[in-house]
């Protein structure tokens, strides 16, 4: 039949064009090589079955690829809050810098008396000293005319670093203006420099931290008549009850 035909059409297997003579040359492959068409079909078939087999493998490979992928943008998140860590650890970096910039030139803690109510020349002298061993003055009260008042202060104490800050008003102003000697001290790093800026809210006087045996003077017009507490702005002394009050007639 059209066995032999297609067979005499192998050669023109690449067929001239879509005529029946291509379904023919189709058949002749297989006419033409019985055996080899079985095995082409074996093959093929064997090939479709360990594609899907790869198919179905890699399918799982993809599900578990997938699963696992599913892990990784967890994972970039995990590394992108460290990312922004990081960047705010920089941020904090510089903002320590500044920090740095004041105690490394030393302008960060006073050596000098300073606040509003400071005066040059001299008034009605008057003397305070701190107690040798306790977180205290040695005086509790001092009594003053209005006016300018010098006051020598001394730190007494023999392992103990202090100061003396007067304050326009009591406890609560007290604790503003320590708070404010808090912040100098954490932003000098430094103990001596807790002391308060010159131009905190309620503050009159503030002299600088005092070593053991060391003193100082200073000269300052006192505020109107009434009661006004002093106290001491080394870190923790004023809590511990560091303090006194000064009262100008
Ligand atoms: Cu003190």
């Amino acid at each position: 039949m059209s066995w032999k035909a297609p067979g005499g059409f192998r050669p023109r297997s690449p067929r001239p064009g879509g005529s029946s003579g291509d379904t023919g040359s189709v058949f002749s492959g297989g006419s033409a090589g019985g055996p080899s068409l079985l095995a082409l079909i074996i093959a093929a078939l064997a090939v479709g079955l360990v594609g899907l087999g790869l198919a179905v493998a890699f399918g799982g490979g993809m599900s578990q690829s997938t699963a696992t992928t599913a892990p990784q943008p967890t994972t970039p998140p995990a590394v992108l809050p460290t990312a922004p860590a990081t960047a705010a650890a920089q941020p904090t970096t510089a903002a320590a810098q500044p920090t740095s910039a004041p105690t490394g030139g030393a302008a960060g803690i006073p050596t000098e008396p300073l606040g509003p109510a400071v005066a040059s020349g001299s008034g009605t002298p008057i003397e305070l000293g701190t107690d040798v061993a306790l977180l205290i003055f040695n005086q509790d009260r001092i009594t003053v005319p209005s006016g300018l008042v010098t006051l020598t202060f001394k730190n007494l104490a023999e392992a103990v670093q202090h100061n003396w800050v007067l304050v326009d008003g009591g406890d609560d102003v007290a604790t503003a203006v320590n708070d404010a000697a808090q912040a100098q001290s954490r932003a000098t790093r430094s103990a001596a420099g807790s002391v308060p800026p010159a131009d905190t809210p309620g503050l009159l006087v503030a002299v600088p931290m005092l070593d053991p045996g060391a003193q100082v003077t200073v000269t300052f017009q006192t505020p109107p008549p009434g009661t006004y507490e002093y106290i001491c702005t080394f870190p923790g002394h004023y809590v511990a009850g560091m303090k006194g009050t000064l009262i100008v007639q």
